[in-house]
């Protein structure tokens, strides 16, 4: 990889999807960078220092000279201008509708009841009968659109790898890593049979997987704590 000047600087935390997204398009698009890799249990997303690059305090941010960008999508963007090749985005207008719309119903639906479900198993927190039939019935709904789209096509929005495929992945993996442990037993996901339930979404998380730069961008700690 070719040094940049000023350098792009990452900062991400491991096993996050929202930082994974944007450390998949770097790896794929063979961004040279600056690796952060920040603890959020140490409280450093909060820093002054950090605050100065994402007032939210959340992680990730991209720095690259007096660029500073602090939602992940934003770096995805950010990157396939700077960097054009593969092309993530689409090469037309009708393409990059097509990618924005999977990405924007992704992150408008899935994503938050992913987020919700991921935050009660990893802090062992119950939710109400009511709310988890919400959020299961979305659950199972936007997994089953996500399946019906890769019966038609390799990646969910064509033939090609774009940003949707980037977008979606990281939560589904972490998703699917949380479901196993015993604290999200109590939740009832119906994700036990996720092969079986899902297997054109099955097949394609191991495509993206057997990806080149896949394995540099998989989160370091889970290769620790398997
Ligand atoms: N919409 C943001 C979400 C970023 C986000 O929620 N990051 C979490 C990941 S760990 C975070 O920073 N949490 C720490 C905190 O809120 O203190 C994006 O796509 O970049």
């Amino acid at each position: 990889m070719t040094e940049v000047d000023p350098p792009i600087e990452i900062y991400w935390v491991s096993g996050s999807p929202f930082g994974w997204r944007v450390l998949l398009m770097a790896e794929f698009k063979s961004v040279p960078y600056l690796s952060h890799r920040i603890d959020t249990a140490s409280g450093k997303q909060k820093s002054a220092a950090y605050l100065a690059l994402n007032p939210r305090g959340k992680v990730p941010a991209l720095v690259h000279g007096n660029v500073i960008i602090g939602e992940s999508l934003a770096m995805m963007t950010y990157l396939e201008r700077l960097f054009p090749e593969p092309p993530m985005f689409g090469a037309t207008a009708v393409e990059a509708a097509h990618i924005m719309q999977i990405c924007s119903e992704f992150v408008c639906y899935l994503e938050p009841v992913i987020n919700r479900l991921s935050t009660a198993i990893s802090r062992n927190k119950s939710l109400s009968a009511a709310a988890l039939t919400a959020r299961h019935g979305t659950l199972h709904t936007e997994f089953e659109r996500l399946n019906e789209l890769l019966q038609k096509s390799q990646w969910l929005t064509g033939n090609s790898l774009s940003a949707a495929d980037l977008t979606v992945y990281p939560h589904c993996k972490f998703l699917l890593r949380l479901a196993a442990r015993p604290a999200a037993v109590p939740l009832n996901l119906g994700l036990s049979d996720f092969a079986d339930l899902y297997p054109d979404l099955t097949t394609w998380m191991q495509r993206f997987e057997a990806l080149p730069g896949y394995d540099k961008a998989y989160p370091p700690h889970w290769r620790e704590t398997g």
